[in-house]
């Protein structure tokens, strides 16, 4: 009977291995293995005949961190273990391997608390459709070996710091340099795989931000506000947060990076929100700036409103072709001719430009600041715009910040039902206020409670 349920066993697995085999869509991540061999290829084909990039992976993580891969290694493997290399030959290598994973085994032990790992073997090999799959522990005699023939090497930042330290030990001469060039050129323009991870991370991020508003209230705290961004994250299947959240009050909206979100906010003042999710391994990037009591005051609403102009010229500006440096110059000069005026830390009046001290967009993707920068914009790149006014004689921070796909007939926004008008900013806080509250001060309730 033992024995017969043990094989009932067996058959069970075997057929479910075998219809997940042919169901089971063949991607990692969310993108297709095809895919991750088409990046592969890319990067093979833009090496020179005398060079070899090596990725290394991201060491393990240390126990309070969780374990998150490096960037350019998960866009060309879509493998998510510690301690492995990736080598990529070029084309006209005359090795006969292009592409080489080197992974690591793991020991019993290891398994026991972090599970399993893709083993170096030849299913793991057909399953990353590489050239090789070899074990780590064979990497540094490849290494040596290999370049005889690729003595230039292009390497990502974990393999900056480990390959002097492994060719010193090889008694053999390497020449490390970055394969960053290499990698933003890639990964600049994104595919339809990528861009759907990107919308879900956006979505996500725009319902955080909405839950977030309804919190907003005087004499809440900023982390009470940052909760509710975590909890809509989680809630969806976010990994994690794409950086730290800008939650600043008052004051704190004047620092571009705070991130400490530890102060009550006050009546009257606005508070200023940058958060994104992480899906899958790519970022959302959103800003909106909320007033703490529901009501923009008149002068916090025409500051407000400069702000959402200037996003929106960026935004009919924004074509293929133009730099996001050409996009930031155009909003410094409509800052410069715009009407209004503010006091700077002398008490002297300035146009607006004075008080917008930071770039107006950036290119998104795996990376909140994706590699890509200087890059024309064509059709497939994501990138925010992001104008702002930090005036320091008010107390006033204001950011309004989109993340947009560019396309052939301009930049489309990933979350265009996020409120921003003033008017519907104002409403979304203001509906939170409707909704019951919770006591304000949970340490002392009004009615002991009832024990029996
Ligand atoms: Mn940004």
């Amino acid at each position: 009977m033992r024995r017969w349920v043990y094989n009932g066993f067996w058959v069970w697995l075997l057929t479910l291995s075998s219809l997940q085999a042919v169901s089971e869509p063949k991607s990692l991540w969310g993108i297709p293995i095809s895919e991750y061999d088409s990046r592969r290829q890319a990067l093979s084909k833009a090496l020179e005949s005398d060079q070899m990039a090596v990725l290394m992976a991201e060491n393990e993580a240390p126990t309070r961190l969780r374990f998150r891969q490096e960037n350019h290694f998960m866009y060309l493997t879509g493998v998510e273990t510690p301690n492995a290399v990736l080598v990529i030959l070029p084309e006209d290598s005359p090795l006969e391997e292009r592409t080489i994973l080197f992974l690591q085994r793991r020991s019993r032990a290891s398994q026991i608390f972090e599970g399993p790992a893709p083993e170096p073997n030849e299913a793991t090999r057909q399953e990353l459709q590489v050239d090789a799959v070899r074990d780590r522990r064979e990497f540094n005699e490849f290494l040596k070996e290999t370049l005889t023939h690729h003595p230039r090497v292009v390497a990502n930042r974990p393999a900056r710091t480990a390959l002097p330290e492994i060719a010193c030990a090889l008694e053999t001469e390497a020449q490390v340099g970055t394969v960053e060039g290499m990698m933003a050129r890639l990964r600049v323009v994104k595919s339809p795989a990528e861009l759907a991870l990107m919308r879900r991370a956006a979505q996500i991020s725009a319902e955080a931000h909405q839950a977030l508003a309804r919190r907003v209230a005087p004499r809440v705290y900023e982390y009470e506000l940052e909760a509710a961004l975590l909890e809509t994250y989680r809630r969806n299947g976010a990994q994690r947060e794409a950086y730290p959240p800008i939650i600043g009050s008052g004051p704190n909206a004047l620092i571009l990076h705070y991130n400490a979100n530890k102060r009550q906010m006050q009546a009257g003042e606005l508070v200023l929100v940058d958060a994104g999710a992480e899906y899958s391994y790519y970022a959302a990037d959103i800003t909106r700036t909320y007033p703490v009591s529901g009501k923009f005051t008149p002068r916090q609403r025409e500051l407000y409103n400069a702000v959402l102009e200037a996003m929106q010229l960026a935004e009919r500006e924004a074509k293929p072709g133009v730099t996001l440096r050409d996009l930031h110059n155009k909003v410094v000069e409509f800052f410069r001719n715009h009407p209004l005026r503010a006091k700077d830390e002398n008490g002297e009046e300035r146009t607006l430009d004075t008080f917008f001290v930071h770039g107006l967009s950036h290119m998104v993707g795996m990376d909140v600041h994706d590699p890509g920068q200087s890059a024309p914009l064509q059709s497939g790149m994501v990138f925010t715009i992001e104008p702002g006014l930090y005036i320091p004689s008010e107390k006033i921070g204001i950011r309004i910040e989109d993340t947009y796909l560019m396309t052939e007939r301009g930049a489309v926004s990933f979350t265009p039902n996020l409120p921003r008008q003033a008017s519907d900013i104002e409403r979304l806080v203001q509906q939170g206020r409707r909704a019951p509250q919770q006591p304000r001060q949970p340490a002392q309730p009004r009615q002991p409670a009832q024990r029996r």
